[in-house]
């Protein structure tokens, strides 16, 4: 059996926002099933779970001696893994893998930018003029990124473990000022969204939060 690790509560409040999500998804995408050991905050940082995630973060993953951290690559292992989320011809799987490293080095970490900004920088006197400086930066990898979907479903051919990474990254953004700018990308979000195994992944991540919090 496979085990994740995920927040005993999530400061997302059921969004679907913190990281097990990605790797629920992915694991609904393939048909594995799996548990999850919820971590409360108070044992993040304990050697048991360092074991695990040398930075004491959430989500893991154990399947048999194989232990893993980091979500980006915890969902490249489920895709060589088990059929569904990478397909079969070596160039289209090296192209995936492209879009993969691209969400989690070219993307995510702009948009990680805004919610440092915005929450942790708040009180800075400078904070007032970085924002528009990091949100123009948004601005500008989201018209490449709509540029390059164009028309299509998703990002290179058939849905796929790249399609995983990047609507969770773009989904950090819904509702908000530069994603909403590009129809095509919230679109694309959507429609990732509408997947029966993002459904089943986000329904999971939910359940736990309301446990949680009744
Ligand atoms: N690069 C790592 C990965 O992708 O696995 C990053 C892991 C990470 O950031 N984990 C966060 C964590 O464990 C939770 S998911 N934080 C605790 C700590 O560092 O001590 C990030 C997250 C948290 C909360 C929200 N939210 O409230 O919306 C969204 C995303």
């Amino acid at each position: 059996m496979i085990t994740i690790t995920a927040f005993a509560d999530s400061p997302d409040q059921g969004a679907g926002l913190a990281r097990d999500m990605i790797v629920r998804w992915a694991l609904e995408e393939v048909g594995q099933p799996y548990e999850a050991r919820l971590v409360p905050w108070k044992d993040f940082k304990k050697p048991e779970h360092r074991q695990r995630q040398p930075f004491g973060q959430i989500p893991t993953y154990e399947e048999g001696d194989l232990v893993l951290f980091e979500s980006g690559a915890i969902v490249l292992h489920i895709a060589e893994r088990f059929p569904g989320l990478f397909p079969g011809d070596a160039n289209a799987r090296a192209r995936a893998i492209t879009w993969m490293f691209a969400t989690v080095s070219d993307v995510e970490p702009l948009i990680i930018q805004r919610e440092v900004t915005e929450y942790l920088e708040s009180d800075k006197s400078w904070a007032a003029e970085r924002m528009p400086l990091v949100e123009q930066r948004i601005r500008e990898r989201l018209s490449e990124l709509s540029a390059y979907i164009g028309g299509a479903d998703w990002i290179d051919g058939e849905f796929g473990a790249a399609d995983v990474l990047l609507v969770q990254a773009l989904r950090r953004l819904e509702g908000q000022g530069p994603l909403i700018e590009f129809p095509l990308l919230t679109a694309y979000v959507e429609r990732g969204k509408a997947r029966p195994a993002f459904k089943r992944a986000f329904a999971a991540q939910l359940a736990v939060f309301q446990r949680a919090n009744a």
